[in-house]
């Protein structure tokens, strides 16, 4: 399997807010850095760097005035004398307008925000953009044919991105930019499995109107997990996109044996849509010892994992989302991978 994997990342290594104080991101660069290492100890395949893309490749599901923000964020920010991390501290809730652009920096970020887990530093945009430049890379050798998988080594993560909001380390969808290219490139259906902890709140937004973007979610139930407020399983979809998103949100401490009844009816749900390319939202914060989650995976689940997923049979795009216990990060994202490739 090609992975794709770009240096750019590293600019980006913020702070958040954490239970109340200021820390460093549970989201470092020595995350892709471990699976790097992995991905080139097991062999799994060449690994090769991102094309260039104009950010109207981002526009495809992002609104430009927000991919113009994440462009000058940090140049705004900095032009008023601060040179710590940018993070947003007011939200426009409800009922507050969110038509109005605000002109100054400190009201745009939290316009464009859902949290304060998205800092913005001076290396930020270029690592996002090369982030979301390896998705569409894969992406773009999948559709080119002759290639029946690729890993996105990506970082900063993506699917908490919605068309005009960044949250949860995410800033541009990068599963979502892919699955856009994939459609623009000619084909008709794409399906998101989304197998983060995390419910890609961003990448449901994007689609939840649409039926040629299917998205199936595992993960923490909302009444207690990150982000809380969407992935209930009542979220069908809207419109022409309703019956087109599956949620199957899993109590604290959901093992194996739990897990992989979701996964294998999301699999079906997704094979029998007959999708031309699957988009798999690759988080780790399953994992028994992350420590911001509540699944309890154990690193031999992760092959099972990735065998289930082969045996939807599609081309397959793999994402990298989350994934905090550094130590495993590489083993478990790569038993994936290996998971895959063993079973097809
Ligand atoms: C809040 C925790 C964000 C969760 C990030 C994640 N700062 N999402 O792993 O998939
Ligand atoms: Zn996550």
């Amino acid at each position: 399997m090609l992975t794709f994997y770009s240096p750019a990342h590293q600019l980006h290594h913020a702070t958040e807010l954490k239970d109340g104080v200021l820390m460093p991101c549970f989201e470092t660069p020595s995350r892709a850095e471990t699976i790097l290492a992995r991905v080139r100890e097991q062999g799994l395949g060449e690994v090769l760097p991102p094309g260039d893309y104009p950010a109207e490749r981002y526009a495809r599901v992002h609104t430009p005035r927000y991919v113009r923000f994440l462009e000058k964020a940090w140049g705004e920010w900095s032009a008023t004398g601060r040179r710590h991390d940018a993070l947003p501290l007011i939200w426009p809730v409800r009922d507050m307008r969110s038509d109005i652009e605000p002109e100054y920096i400190d009201g745009k970020l939290g316009f464009y925000a859902m949290d304060a887990g998205v800092a913005i530093t001076a290396g930020t945009w270029e690592a996002v953009r090369g982030s979301a430049n390896l998705a569409l890379t894969g992406m773009d050798r999948l559709s080119a044919g002759g290639q029946d998988s690729a890993f996105a080594l990506c970082r900063p993560p993506g699917h908490h991105a919605a068309a005009e909001y960044m949250g949860g380390y995410c800033y541009l969808n990068n599963a979502a930019i892919a699955a856009q290219a994939g459609l623009d490139a000619g084909a008709r259906r794409i399906a998101i499995l989304d197998v983060d902890f995390h419910h890609g709140n961003g990448s449901q937004s994007i689609f939840y109107s649409r039926p040629d973007v299917l998205f199936a979610s595992i993960h923490g139930d909302p009444k207690r997990s990150y982000p809380y407020f969407l992935g209930h399983a009542d979220e069908k979809g809207h419109g022409p996109g309703e019956g087109f998103n599956h949620n199957y949100p899993l109590p604290h401490g959901t093992d194996w044996y739990g897990y992989r009844t979701a996964l294998e009816h999301a699999g079906r749900t997704i094979a029998t849509y007959a999708p031309d390319v699957v988009v798999v939202s690759l988080g780790v914060d399953t994992f028994k010892d992350d420590p911001i989650s509540h699944f309890k995976l154990g690193n031999e689940d992760y092959l099972r994992m990735g065998a289930a997923i082969a045996a939807i049979g599609r081309p397959t795009l793999f994402v990298m989302e989350g994934g905090y216990w550094v130590d495993d990060i590489g083993v478990n994202a790569v038993n994936v991978l290996s998971g895959f490739e063993a079973a097809r």
